[in-house]
Order: structure tokens, then sequence, then C-alpha cells
């Protein structure tokens, strides 16, 4: 029985769904609401909000989710990503009196679309999160 490749070069071949809705977003075959957009990170409210503002940050790259960007990205990728939220949040102007973020992974984490984001909610008091 032949063996599977193996670690990265397998999750890059294989786990990527170029056609999800957030890839066809930044090939622009599909529009959305921008918030901001630079070489490497797109921000755009979400099309189902769930707060006053729930904007979603994503990175141009093609990661699947938090744990294939964690496991392929660059340091200096990771870096760019974690700071463009926070970019966003101040462009926003939410950062004071605050936000919450949050990234859903895979099917119990509730990932509906199959590229990396990462939720910024604000613009009112949140509730505890209740799993
Ligand atoms: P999730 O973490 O994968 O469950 O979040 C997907 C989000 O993407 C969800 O909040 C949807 O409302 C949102 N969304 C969108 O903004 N535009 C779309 O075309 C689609 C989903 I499909």
């Amino acid at each position: 029985r032949k063996s599977r490749p193996q670690g990265l070069i397998w999750r890059s071949v294989m786990a990527y769904d170029e056609t999800n809705v957030f890839a066809r977003i930044l090939k622009g075959e599909i529009p959305c609401r921008k918030v901001h957009e630079d070489e490497h990170i797109l921000a755009f409210h979400d099309i189902n909000p769930q707060a006053p503002v729930h904007v979603l940050v994503i990175p141009k790259g093609a990661y699947t989710d938090w744990d294939d960007f964690a496991q392929r990205a660059s340091e200096a990728e990771i870096a760019r990503f974690i700071r463009g939220v926070a970019h966003v949040g101040r462009l926003l102007g939410v950062d004071e009196p605050g936000y919450r973020v949050m990234s859903n992974k895979g099917v119990n984490g509730g990932q509906e679309v199959p590229h990396l984001h990462v939720h910024l909610f604000a613009g009112r008091k949140l509730g505890r999160m209740v799993p």
C-alpha cells in the first residue's frame, strides 16, 4: 500500500478549497463591504452580523483555518495578520471600549467557510460566550 504524502506537502496540496466563498471574494468574483485591504489581509463586514459591528478579517494566503495557518504560515505572516486584526479594530474606532476576536475551527468549532477568518465583534457590551 502506497504511503500518503506527509506533513506540509500533503496539507498544502490537499487541504485548501479554492472555490470557497472567501477565496472568491479575494479574487473579486463576489462583492463584499470592505473595511480595509492591504497586500496581506482583507477585512469586510459579515453578511449576517451578530453584533452592531461584525467584521471578518482574512489573510490573503490560502489557509483553511487557524491550525493550518499556525502550521504553515511564516512567523512574519502570523505577526502581520495579528497586527492587521488589531489595526482593523482601531480603524473601526472600537479598540476602546473594546471588542471580541474569535475564530472557529472545524465542525465542532462551527466553521462554515474553509478559509481562515477572524470575527471581530463590537459596538455593544458583549455577553459571556456560552458554548
Ligand atoms: P464561520 O466562523 O465559518 O461560521 O463564519 C462564517 C461567517 O461568514 C458567518 O458569520 C457568515 O455570516 C459569514 N459570511 C459572509 O460574510 N459572507 C458570505 O458570503 C458567507 C458567509 I457564505
